[in-house]
Formats: C-alpha cells, sequence, structure tokens
C-alpha cells in the first residue's frame, strides 16, 4: 500500500477508535447496535416471473471495528434459484481479505464469510460505519413468496470478539404478497386442577407464526389471574411453525384463579388481538380439604377414609388425598390429612 494510502487508513482507524467510545443511544433507550440486513427489505414486483433475475444486497449498518463476518441467508429453493454471491466493498476498505462461501440450492441457503488478513494495526485495519458485506443475484423459478432469512450472522471484531448485533430479513413476491408479521396463542391448557398449595401446575401453550416472515426472540408469558407464573423466549420461528412452550407453576396460595398467557408482538405485527388467550382456571386449596369448601372436616375425612389403601389405577384412588404423590394412599397420607384437620383455608 502506498505511504499516502497507509496513512488514510490510519487516521480512518482513528476516527473509528474515537467513535467507539461514545455510546450511540436510540430515543427508546436501548443502544443502536449494528444490524446485518437484506437490502432492499421488500421485492414486490410483478414483472419479476420466470427467468428474470434480481439483485440483493447483505449489507450492515452502525458497525464499530469490524474485522469478519458470517452469514446464513435462506430462501424458498422452489421459486428462487441462487445466481451468484460477490463480495462488497465494505470489509475490503480494511484491507485483503478472504472471502468463502457455498450454498445448498436444494436447501435454499448461501452461506459467506470474509475476513480482513493479517494482524490488526498492521496488515489490515477494522472497519467502521455502514456498507455492502455481500451481493446475491437470484434467478426467478415461478410466481410466489419467499422470505430471505438471514440467520447465524456473526460479527466480530479486531480481537475476534463476536459484537451484539441484530438481523433483518428480506422479503420477495411477483404476485403482490407484502409481508405479514403474525403470531398468536391458539391454546393455553392448565393441568392438574383442582390441586393442594405447593403442588405443581403444568402451563402448555401452544404458539404459531401466523404470518408470513421468520420470528426470533418471541417472549412469551404466563399469567395466573394478573401474577406471571414466567417469562421464555422462543430464539426462531419459521412462518407457519407452532410450537408449544409449557410453564411450571408452583402453587403459593388459596383460590381459584384463570390461566392466561401472552405473547409480546413482534415488530410490524397488527394483528394483535390473537397475542393473549385466556382459557381454563386452576383451584387451589388447602391439603386435605378435599370437597374443596375451605375447610378440612369431617366430609373431608370421610373421603379420605374411602380412598385410603387405593393405589394409582385403582377404583377410589384419590389424587388430591395422596399428598406425598407416591402412587398410594397410606399412612404417610394420613399423617399429613391429621396435620391441616380442622384448618380451614
Ligand atoms: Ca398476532
Ligand atoms: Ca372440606
Ligand atoms: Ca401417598
Amino acid at each position: 500500500m502506498e505511504k499516502k494510502g497507509l496513512l488514510l487508513v490510519f487516521f480512518l482507524a482513528l476516527s473509528s477508535i474515537y467513535a467507539s467510545s461514545v455510546t450511540v443511544t436510540h430515543v427508546d433507550g436501548s443502544p443502536s447496535l449494528p444490524k446485518v440486513l437484506v437490502h432492499p427489505a421488500s421485492i414486490i414486483n410483478s414483472s419479476l416471473v420466470a427467468n428474470t433475475y434480481f439483485t440483493i444486497n447483505i449489507n450492515v449498518t452502525n458497525v464499530t471495528n469490524l474485522w469478519s463476518y458470517d452469514f446464513y441467508i435462506w430462501w424458498n429453493p422452489s421459486l428462487l434459484d441462487y445466481t451468484t454471491l460477490v463480495e462488497g466493498p465494505f470489509l475490503k476498505q480494511g484491507g485483503s481479505t478472504q472471502f468463502f462461501s457455498r450454498k445448498n440450492q436444494t436447501m435454499g441457503w448461501i452461506y459467506a464469510t470474509s475476513t480482513l488478513l493479517g494482524q490488526p494495526f498492521i496488515d489490515s485495519w477494522p472497519v467502521s460505519g455502514s456498507g455492502t458485506l455481500a451481493t446475491i443475484t437470484f434467478k426467478v423459478e415461478k410466481l410466489g413468496s419467499t422470505a430471505l432469512h438471514l440467520n447465524g450472522t456473526v460479527l466480530r471484531d479486531d480481537s475476534l470478539s463476536k459484537m451484539d448485533h441484530t438481523s433483518e430479513d428480506g422479503w420477495f413476491s411477483n404476485i403482490g404478497e407484502t409481508p405479514v408479521h403474525d403470531l398468536a396463542i391458539t391454546s393455553v391448557a392448565a393441568a392438574p386442577s383442582p390441586v393442594c398449595i405447593g403442588d405443581s401446575v403444568t402451563v402448555n401453550v401452544d404458539l404459531k407464526n401466523e404470518g408470513n416472515q421468520y420470528e426470533a426472540n418471541i417472549m412469551v408469558h404466563a399469567y395466573y389471574d394478573t401474577n406471571l407464573i414466567g417469562e421464555q423466549t422462543v430464539s426462531s420461528l419459521a412462518p407457519s411453525a407452532p410450537i408449544t412452550v409449557s410453564f411450571t407453576w408452583t402453587t403459593a396460595t388459596v383460590g381459584t384463579y384463570t390461566i392466561s398467557a401472552h405473547v409480546t408482538p413482534v415488530t410490524g405485527e397488527t394483528d394483535t388481538v390473537d397475542n393473549t388467550k385466556t382459557d381454563g382456571t386452576v383451584n387451589v386449596r388447602i391439603r386435605g380439604d378435599l370437597d374443596g369448601d375451605g375447610y378440612v372436616g369431617p366430609i373431608d375425612l370421610n373421603m379420605f377414609a374411602a380412598a385410603y389403601g387405593k393405589r394409582v389405577g385403582q377404583t377410589g384412588y384419590n389424587r388430591l388425598a395422596d399428598f406425598d404423590k407416591d402412587g398410594y394412599i397410606g399412612p404417610i397420607d394420613l399423617n399429613m390429612f391429621a396435620a391441616n384437620y380442622g384448618k380451614h383455608a
């Protein structure tokens, strides 16, 4: 490299070091992360019929000291054929790169990676800002729509540390379909009920991606009345795919509770009515209150006596009287029943 060029690159590297010490913050308060994205985000064009071609870029924005990157991009292989993939100019601003890619047209994906060569700040200079990592040309095979889905994206800095970042998929349609983000809770099921205080209740939440986009980091919450049972994250969900998320609720207070679940709407989601579902109740009692009237008394004693000596599967076995849950209503359960006799909820 010429001396003048070297000086310029060195100056650019210095400015990027300065830039890295400044935290950029969005108006919503979250730090502004680098993003890997498909550009343009959406290609909706009815003239792109079979045997026509179109090109997308894989861009990065807001990155600091990029040294290497990896990504996969997925599409519907019956609709599009990959034709070419070329490295973009962004990383090459820092020096020579080693670019590598492989593809699988049967599955419909391309993997690409590129890294700067040599020693950071000696042979090559990490790159900051925004630009194009790669350019991909597809050949259209027929009419339809497909997400252009980025996953496995990795950005590394000059110490080879992975950088936190987000990614944003693209969309292709030659039949006028637009991208739809829509998650839905299709069912909520809690079992068993009734239970004694301290028992665990399993809440199964069925979630479905009713949109045509890949969704990631989906937040699901389950509740008894307005109280949170738990929060879980579904790392990714393909278009039309269902998933069941299970929560375990360890009961702690007497009462009859309404069970519900909520999935946080994703960016661009407009149908949010189906993001919440309420289904059924769970009745929690004090131990020994077999009839559920809030008191452990003679009626319960009669019910306990009727179940005494029974094993699970036998007629007369009462799950609520098997306090130690060993599948048998025996002396241990009798002691536990006696300890609560006369108590009110
Ligand atoms: Ca929805
Ligand atoms: Ca009772
Ligand atoms: Ca038992």
